[in-house]
């Protein structure tokens, strides 16, 4: 009597369970989809329903025989030796050839997917894009660069966020300088890798603007978690007033190199502080000690130098990272190109806002 309440108890939990996989799950799963944004969207999410499906029954077989077993040949009294199997010749080449076969249907499956999803990346049905992005990944950041249509130049680059017009075909050319990195941006599209001296692409047609992210999904060092991806869609009216705004700016936009001659600018700490976010500078110079030395750290060591001025000694250390070396630190971790991204103006800013820390 007790042991037909316990097994009561127990068919009420499996089928709770079973109801849960069968009803909650797939929604679940399809909430957290790709949004609509990339080309390849509705066919990642054909090839998981179906996978998913065939893998539910299997699920429920595979538990449903462990439980049925537990419970029928299990030891019912002390000195009790259940009754003992061997082998089942005609189970044993069933379950091999079902499982060949299950498994032979994925791999179509999903080598079908990834021919036409390569196709489709590659070429999306011919579509002209109507803006071009070069993404460029490398230790620890994503560079862009835009270009018009399929690559009339603007000389238009930001850092780390990338700003696409909103119902527009944009298409991502992605690479990368260094290790392999990957471009993953789950809440649009799917994921590609980065690889040194190759270019992969993705296609973006963003349906709502807004801010959407993604993170490198390739492990490549310490601060793999950091490299981050945010893309921000805009209305086509709006991009096209931002990108003109940024190339108007380009006008005057003469990059410092590395050249620690020039006579240094006058710096505006409020600004500097916004050039050292976008420029990703904050992921390694925090508050506190991280991969690189604390802000106050920084105005600490530029001001204690007596051969040289602080503006000089952060000028040069920020050109030319392995110029001075701090203990404690590899100075081969922060990038050397920010001679190319920053003008003297810029330069300038940082400096007065690294100096007011
Ligand atoms: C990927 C990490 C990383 C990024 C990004 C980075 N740095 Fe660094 N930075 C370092 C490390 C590590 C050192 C210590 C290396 C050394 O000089 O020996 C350093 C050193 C410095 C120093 C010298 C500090 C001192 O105490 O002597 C300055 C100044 C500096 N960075 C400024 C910047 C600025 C400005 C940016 C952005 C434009 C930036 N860094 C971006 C990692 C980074
Ligand atoms: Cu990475």
């Amino acid at each position: 009597m007790k042991r037909n309440v316990h097994l009561h108890w127990l068919g009420l939990a499996v089928a709770a369970a079973a109801l849960w996989v069968a009803l909650a799950l797939p929604a679940e799963v399809g909430a957290h989809g790709p949004a609509d944004g990339g080309a390849a969207r509705a066919d990642i999410n054909d090839l998981f329903s179906i996978i998913f499906w065939i893998s539910v029954p299997i699920f429920l077989l595979v538990e449903g025989l462990i439980l049925f077993a537990i419970l029928r040949y299990r030891r019912r009294h002390r000195h009790e030796m259940p009754e003992q199997v061997e082998g089942n010749h005609a189970l044993e080449i069933t379950w091999t050839v079902l499982s060949f076969v299950i498994i032979g249907v994925v791999f179509a499956l999903t080598a079908r997917f990834m021919m036409t999803r390569y196709e489709v990346e590659a070429t999306n049905g011919d579509v002209t894009p109507d803006l071009t992005v070069h993404v460029t990944g490398y230790m620890f950041n994503w560079d862009y660069e835009y270009f018009l249509g399929a690559g009339e130049e603007t000389g238009v680059k930001t850092t780390r966020k990338l700003t696409v017009p909103a119902n527009r075909n944009v298409l991502l050319e992605i690479t990368s300088t260094d290790v392999q990195h990957s471009f993953w941006l789950p809440s649009l599209a799917g994921k590609v890798d980065a690889i040194p001296g190759y270019t992969n692409t993705m296609w973006l047609n963003v349906k709502e603007p807004g801010l959407y992210t993604g993170n490198c999904a390739e492990y490549c060092g310490t601060l793999h978690y950091d490299m981050l991806i945010e893309v921000e869609a805009l209305e086509p009216a709006a991009f096209d007033a931002w990108l003109a705004g940024r190339m108007a700016a380009l006008g005057q936009f003469v990059p410092i190199g590395t050249d620690l001659d020039i006579p240094l600018l006058q710096g505006d700490a409020a600004r500097g502080e916004q050039v050292f976010t976008e420029l990703g500078c904050a992921s390694c110079h925090g508050a506190g000690p991280g991969v690189g030395p604390a802000l106050a750290q920084m105005a600490a060591d530029a001001t204690s130098r007596e051969d040289i001025t602080a503006e000089a000694y952060l000028r040069e250390s920020i050109l030319v990272p392995c110029a001075y070396q701090t203990v404690g630190y590899n100075c081969q971790i922060m990038p050397s190109n920010y001679g190319d991204k920053l003008d003297a103006q810029g330069l300038a800013d940082i400096i007065a806002y690294l100096l007011a820390n």
